[in-house]
């Protein structure tokens, strides 16, 4: 053996040459990163999120790329074992060592690790990447396919033509979504390294955990591959014990077990429950050294048959735990923008809205590392699907061969996380066979290819991470259930979009009673600031060609509009019909998830769609892109809180209009506030009733105290509707025994647009307080949905609030991206605005 170190890593991500035999403009390229990204920062192309410039860089998807350095390594680089590890290559390339082509990649979920060994030389060596145009490869397999698999409609937003992305192992949202632009990009984001091994290397580190009577067993599974036979030396260190061997080898892949006890672990719980307590897990091979953090949880899911029919719960430490949440998708467009950074960002603000779980969604990706890194430290749990979305996808040999492979090195890299919760299958394929006319004259046909895939993604979780729960589809009703379960309520989870896709009014989502509800959504506007980074002043029409290009849901602008004059005035101006789309948003959501919450624990979850955005547009989400929040995410933050008051209507008879939908707004003759907790103990809490005149003036109609159990729902009062004046809300506060303020919320038994709304001045002073700048808001008069803004990136501890008049309401401000603003700073920029304002 060399006198080098047994391992080195040289790093080949950097500045690379961007060229195409058809676009004769050679310019550079920073890997890992995407060719969009380079073209922009070379001023080749427009911004493709302006305007409607997607249209105008269309041609970049359509060109051959190549990439190619040249890199130098030293007699030491080259002395051993050497490998080429390349991650998330996008897509389908051929790469090239000193003119040599070593590897084909077609799946940009699989993580290549190519032997090199004896073909990088001492001295200058060229790795040339060359990318194949996607959709022409996707469009000839398509064909060659015995039988046809339709692609999703999403793909034919706006006019661009499709794309048989189901034949190819790529982000499937890549190609554009009911809120996605279609860029395809094209790039490498993953790790770039020649990695030198004395003898063998690292694949994975697996831990699996077996909690009983006060201690864990931590089983570790070390995959490593050996060049050749030998001995290699491996080590692992946890908690202040080690494990030290050296051991035998076989070439090619070995396992290796090894197992630790440790006593009285300090548990992990997510969000809200408990503290994230992290134990590092330290592996070496040969020299070459991984870390793993280790969040100890035990964690089940209960799926048993019940009085209604199955439960559908997650168990943590031996608690049922409510989820709440939303969906993810992946955070950009142009892959490149995805860092370290925006992640923190858009995380950070989940977990400041109370959640305790997030959806990967199938027609994403699968993130990077530091993603779940930040879901084990902020205790955000992940219910994840497998990278299938919304149609068929083929079943032959080679596609399952590669999804084999890819499905078997995600679990394994990724199963040590506490922050998994779920492996589940795909997003809506089931679903979906009933979608398409193809799939629909051939049932059997598409259900035994469906379950080829299915199948083998079950039995992959099976035996790559047992002790996980594989849940075929989402939504789904159980284990080899192939029926539609989009509208069961008894078992399983539910994707309810009937308020959405069919314009049902927000009191249909009391109609439905989910176990657990994974996808519902209402759209909005994004946020004026934003439109205006990608409109110019013409453009600002919710009909002009910019706006709708700005829109991937057929007829989404007009179901907003729509739904405005069903329970709102009609905005005055394009800025008032922004701000109201996002009230409105929130109340949807509120409505369903309140409504949800307050049938605990018949409902245990409510994951709504979707808490990120993927390039500036119209969408379900809670968060602009670039992570601002909208008003649904301050909603969010109100009715995720664990311990909540909330109304429920109750209805004599429930009018319904010639559909059987229920009509919107039709006035409920009682209103029955629940107290939903979801701690681990009773609170006891002081409810304060008020019955609030929107012109002002208030009486208290209830107080009372209850003393509401652990993991429980109950009624806490109930209110009669004829007790109330036509003028007259109700706005009510919770605190605990301590009289501090735990929560406050109101309830308006008719539409908004029924009562006459005064319009309301508003004052606003600043302090400079110990935890940054303050703000204290008095009115004159109730100020519904009372919004306070600033330029300054970051978020107020509350907004969209209810103020009365004579009652100040004091708001801090969390600066985003480790901003730091003094409350005059903040104050030049401040702006208020309350519903009144709007019409
Ligand atoms: C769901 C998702 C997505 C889609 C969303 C909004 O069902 O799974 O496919 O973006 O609806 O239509």
């Amino acid at each position: 053996m060399s006198t080098a170190a047994a391992y080195s890593v040289l790093e080949l991500g950097g500045t690379f040459r961007l060229s195409s035999p058809t676009y004769h403009t050679s310019v550079l390229i920073t890997l890992p990163g995407d060719v969009h990204g380079a073209l922009l920062a070379n001023g080749e192309i427009p911004d493709p999120y302006f305007g409607e410039n997607e249209k105008e860089v269309m041609w970049v998807n359509r060109t051959e790329w190549s990439v190619e350095r040249s890199f130098e390594a030293s007699a030491a680089d080259v002395d051993g074992y050497l490998t080429l590890t390349l991650a998330e290559v996008d897509c389908i390339a051929t790469i090239f060592l000193n003119g040599e082509a070593i590897a084909r990649t077609d799946n940009s979920f699989v993580r290549h690790d190519i032997d090199v060994t004896g073909k990088v030389r001492e001295g200058s060596n060229t790795l040339r990447i060359e990318f194949a145009v996607t959709r022409d490869v996707a469009k000839a397999r398509a064909e060659a396919h015995p039988f046809p698999l339709p692609f999703t409609k999403n793909y034919q937003t706006n006019g661009l033509e499709g794309i048989h992305l189901n034949f190819v192992r790529k982000a499937q949202c890549h190609a554009g979504w009911d809120w996605g632009i279609c860029l395809m990009p094209i790039g490498i984001y993953g790790t770039m390294q020649l990695r030198r091994s004395r003898l063998a290397r690292q694949e994975s580190v697996q831990v699996d955990q077996l909690h009983s009577h006060g201690a864990v067993e931590l089983t570790i599974r070390t995959r490593i591959f050996a060049f050749t036979a030998g001995e290699v030396s491996i080590s692992h260190a946890i908690d202040g014990q080690s494990i030290r061997e050296t051991v035998p080898v076989h070439r090619g892949e070995n396992l290796l077990i090894h197992g630790v006890r440790i006593e009285n672990p300090r548990l992990w719980w997510p969000d809200g429950q408990g503290e994230q307590p992290l134990y590092e897990l330290e592996t070496e091979l040969d020299g070459e050294r991984t870390t793993r953090k280790l969040g100890l949880r035990q964690l089940e899911w209960v799926v048993e048959p019940d009085e209604i029919d199955h439960t559908f719960k997650c168990r943590i430490n031996g608690r049922d735990i409510t989820m709440m949440g939303a969906n993810w998708i992946p955070a950009d467009a142009i892959p490149s923008r995805i860092t370290p950074e925006v992640i923190r960002d858009l995380l950070g603000s989940a977990k400041a809205a109370n959640m305790n779980m997030l959806r990967i969604w199938g027609g994403g990706q699968y993130e990077p590392d530091c993603f779940y890194d930040l879901c084990d430290e902020l205790g955000i749990l992940i219910w994840h699907d497998f990278m299938f979305a919304c149609m068929s996808y083929p079943s032959d040999r080679a596609f399952l061969a590669s999804v084999r492979e890819e499905v078997t090195q995600q679990v394994r890299r990724l199963s040590h996380h506490a922050c998994i919760a779920l492996w589940c299958g795909d997003n809506e394929v089931i679903g979906s066979l009933g979608w398409y006319p193809e799939t629909r004259a051939a049932p059997e046909r598409y259900v035994a290819n469906y379950d080829r895939l299915n199948h083998m993604l079950g039995t992959i979780v099976e035996d790559e991470d047992p002790a996980r729960r594989f849940w075929p589809s989402s939504p789904s009703m159980g284990y080899l259930d192939f029926s539609d379960g989009w509208h069961a309520d008894t078992r399983g989870d539910t994707h309810y979009w009937d308020v959405w896709h069919s314009a049902k009014a927000f009191e249909a989502y009391r109609t439905v009673n989910p176990r657990f509800a994974s996808e519902f959504g209402f759209q909005s506007f994004t946020s004026m600031n934003v439109i205006e980074t990608f409109s110019e002043q013409k453009d600002r029409n919710p009909s002009s060609p910019v706006m709708e290009n700005h829109q991937r849901n057929d007829g989404g602008n007009a179901r907003i509009l729509e739904t405005m004059t069903r329970y709102f005035r009609f905005p005055r101006d394009f800025d008032q019909m922004v701000f109201l789309s996002q009230i409105q948003q929130g109340l949807a959501m509120k409505t369903a998830i309140e409504y949800w919450r307050s049938t605990k624990p018949r409902c245990m979850g409510t994951l709504y769609w979707q808490i990120n955005d993927i390039w500036p547009v119209a969408s379900w989400a809670s968060l602009d892109y670039g992570g601002q929040w909208k008003l649904l995410q301050y909603m969010a933050k109100r009715f995720f809180l664990p311990v909540n008051v909330v109304a429920v209507p109750r209805h004599a008879e429930l009018k319904t209009n010639s559909r059987g939908l229920p009509v919107e707004g039709a006035a409920p003759t009682q209103i029955v506030l629940k107290a939903v907790n979801d701690t681990a103990a009773e609170v006891t809490i002081s409810l304060e009733v008020r019955a609030v005149k929107v012109g002002g003036g208030d009486r208290v109609v209830f107080s009372g105290s209850s003393a509401v159990g652990p993991d429980a729902a109950m009624a806490v009062a109930t209110l009669d509707v004829a007790d109330l004046a036509a003028d007259e809300f109700l706005l009510f506060t919770w605190r605990d025994a301590a009289g501090k303020v735990l929560g406050e919320n109101d309830y308006f038994p008719k539409p908004y647009k029924a009562y006459e709304l005064p319009p309301v001045a508003v004052s606003a002073s600043w302090a400079e307080g110990p935890a940054g700048p303050v703000l204290t808001l008095e009115a004159d008069k109730p100020g519904l949905f009372t919004t306070v803004t600033v330029d300054q990136p970051g978020y107020f501890s509350d907004n969209a609030i209810t103020l009365l008049p004579g009652r100040p309401t004091v708001l801090g401000f969390t600066p985003r991206h480790g901003g730091k603003f003094s409350a005059k700073e903040l104050a030049a920029t401040l702006s208020i605005r309350t519903l009144a304002d709007t019409f």
